[in-house]
Parts: C-alpha cells; sequence; structure tokens
C-alpha cells in the first residue's frame, strides 16, 4: 500500500511539473482521471474523533450531549480551516415532541464551482428498539452514527494539513436521521400520512439548502462504516441515481485492497439522507451503507441495540471507507 502510494506521488510530481509547463497546464486540468497524489488517511485520528463524540454519550436531540457534541464538531472543523455553517431549525417527532436539530455545513475552497459534497448523519438513536433489553433507552451510535462523521473530520484534517484537491469540499453532517419511530409504532398513524420521519435534517436542508442555488458535481453518504467486517452492498437509490459513481467508488475500493468491504453486488433502496439529496435537491449521491441483503438481520446484528458501543469499531473499517473517499475524491 505504501508503495502504491509512493509512486502516485512521484507520478504526481511530474504531472505537476508538468502542469507548470506554459499551454500544457490546460491538457493536464482537462485530464478526466488518472493518477494522482493522494494524501495519508490516518485511522488512528478517525477512531480518535469517533471516540470523542461516543465519550459524550448518547447524542440524542433535546440533549445536553447532543449540544455538546454539536459545539465539539463546530470547533474541530474551524480548527481545520473550513467555512462552518450552522443551519439551526425546529422539526417535529413522530410522536409531537419538537426537536431542536442542527445540521453542521463545512466549506472547503468555496469559491470553485465544482464540488463534491460528502455527509453523514451526527445523530443518534433515542432508543436501543431491536435490542431485548433496556429497548426504551438510548444507544452510544459508535457506528450509527459517530463513524461517519469520524471519518469526515479526518478527512477535513488531512485538507488542512497535507493538500486540498482539485474539487471544492461541502462537508455535511445531518442532524435528526435516525429519531424515526420506534419499531413497534405504526396504528396510531393515519393510513395515508406521507410524513417521514427519519432523516430530517436532510430533509430540511433539501428545501432549505445553505446557499439557494447550491448544487454538487455529486455526493458520498457515510452512514455506519465503522463495524469490523462490514460489507457495503451497491444500494439501490444510489445505482438509480449515480451508476457511475458507484462504479468509481466501488473500483477504487477494490484497487486498493478494500474489496472485502466493497462487494460488487446489488441491494434494494434503502431509506437515508441520500433519497433527499436526490430527490429533492437534485444532487446525485451514493451512500456507503453497512448492510448485508442475505443476513437475516440485513443491517448487522448490533444495528439500533446497545451493541453499538466501542467493542465493534475496527480501524481497518474506517481506513477502508476513509482511503477509498480520499482516492475518489483527489481524482477529481
Ligand atoms: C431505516 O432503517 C429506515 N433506514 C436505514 C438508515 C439508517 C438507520 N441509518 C442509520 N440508521
Ligand atoms: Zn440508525
Amino acid at each position: 500500500m505504501k508503495k502504491f502510494r509512493q509512486q502516485y506521488t512521484i507520478i504526481g510530481i511530474i504531472a505537476l511539473l508538468a502542469a507548470c509547463q506554459p499551454n500544457q497546464s490546460e491538457t493536464v486540468a482537462t485530464e478526466p482521471t488518472g493518477p494522482r497524489y493522494v494524501p495519508n488517511f490516518n485511522a488512528d485520528s478517525a477512531y480518535a474523533y469517533l471516540k470523542a463524540q461516543v465519550d459524550f454519550g448518547p447524542r440524542v436531540p433535546n440533549s445536553a450531549a447532543h449540544r455538546e457534541c454539536r459545539d465539539y464538531l463546530v470547533s474541530k472543523l474551524e480548527q481545520f480551516g473550513a467555512q462552518v455553517q450552522l443551519q439551526s431549525f425546529e422539526a417535529r417527532a413522530y410522536d409531537g415532541t419538537m426537536l431542536d436539530l442542527s445540521n453542521i455545513i463545512a466549506s472547503y475552497q468555496p469559491k470553485k464551482s465544482k464540488r463534491i459534497l460528502l455527509a453523514a448523519h451526527w445523530d443518534t438513536r433515542p432508543y436501543a428498539d431491536k435490542d431485548s433489553v433496556r429497548a426504551e433507552e438510548p444507544i452510544l451510535g459508535a457506528n450509527d452514527g459517530a463513524s461517519g462523521v469520524a471519518v469526515l473530520l479526518e478527512m477535513a484534517r488531512v485538507m488542512s494539513q497535507d493538500s486540498l484537491p482539485d474539487v471544492g469540499v461541502d462537508i455535511i453532517f445531518f442532524d435528526g436521521e435516525d429519531y424515526g419511530e420506534p419499531e413497534d409504532y405504526d396504528e396510531l398513524q393515519p393510513e395515508n400520512s406521507q410524513q417521514v420521519y427519519w432523516c430530517l435534517g436532510s430533509q430540511y436542508w433539501a428545501k432549505n439548502k445553505h446557499e439557494p442555488r447550491y448544487s454538487a458535481y455529486y455526493g458520498i453518504l457515510l452512514d455506519m462504516v465503522g463495524a469490523k467486517n462490514a460489507t457495503f452492498y451497491r444500494e439501490g437509490v444510489s445505482r438509480q441515481a449515480a451508476p457511475s459513481i458507484v462504479k468509481r467508488i466501488w473500483d477504487a475500493g477494490h484497487q486498493l485492497g478494500h474489496g472485502q468491504y466493497f462487494i460488487y453486488k446489488d441491494s434494494p433502496d434503502i431509506v437515508d439522507d441520500h433519497v433527499y439529496v436526490n430527490y429533492q435537491a437534485k444532487i446525485p449521491m451514493v451512500n456507503i451503507i453497512e448492510h448485508d441483503p442475505a443476513s437475516e438481520f440485513y443491517f448487522a446484528r448490533y444495528h439500533h441495540t446497545h451493541a453499538d458501543d466501542m467493542n465493534i469499531i475496527s480501524r481497518e473499517t474506517l481506513e477502508a471507507v476513509g482511503e477509498t473517499v480520499m482516492y475518489v475524491v483527489y481524482q477529481e
């Protein structure tokens, strides 16, 4: 892996020198793909950002831990040189509770017109409704919440401390993805209700973008990207909305030696933040989300249980996802 990266660095330097020659910069700049310098993704660093979130306790909307974690995320992104915006709003939960939610938006190279949107949800579920014990208590969400944010914080650190990609990057941490409704809740729902109580932050953002004319070339959503032996199938909405980006990501994963995670198999649609980014904001977005359509659990065994804590987290998985997403972004 080291050798591979070194090779790319050398080719990157040659490309850079070539770019300095008059008249050749145009040719180099318009080259669609090809070896570029890709900075190193530090999995220990990502792991530390994951643990820092879990250490606040469950990040359930309207709780002190939720507010403290929000402030931590804003301060890290500012520390990493991003232009940060907090998009705060209220949203109604399934049971009528009004939730104080905040999407956190961090921009790099805001003047660049070609942009990539990277996202993850930062809130955690208020109940362990798939658990047999303490089902009414909130979960720590080490994987379901903290993992995607941790990978993107590490990318933010790399962008500020190593080098920037050629494209502009916007990172959005969506709030209120996982409040949803409890597993056993349905009788009280009006039969024809079109309201979805999942993905409240992305639903709000898609209707109220931080810049009214905002768009991006494409987006990548990270959800549950930190568990040991995770598998990422090519999910339905992603394939429908951004087939070429799905191929690019999965091929990059395989090229980098992470084929055990990026499975070349299709799976059906999943309701997640990318649905609203795709169909409402009209930005093609791919979801990298742990699931296994062949397993009885579908989402992993720990999903929405108290087992979703630091014990299931693997630096290798964080690294596989981080390296793959970085590779794709730095090829643009
Ligand atoms: C539902 O379970 C409705 N969607 C899967 C998306 C999800 C839940 N991601 C994290 N938690
Ligand atoms: Zn969840």
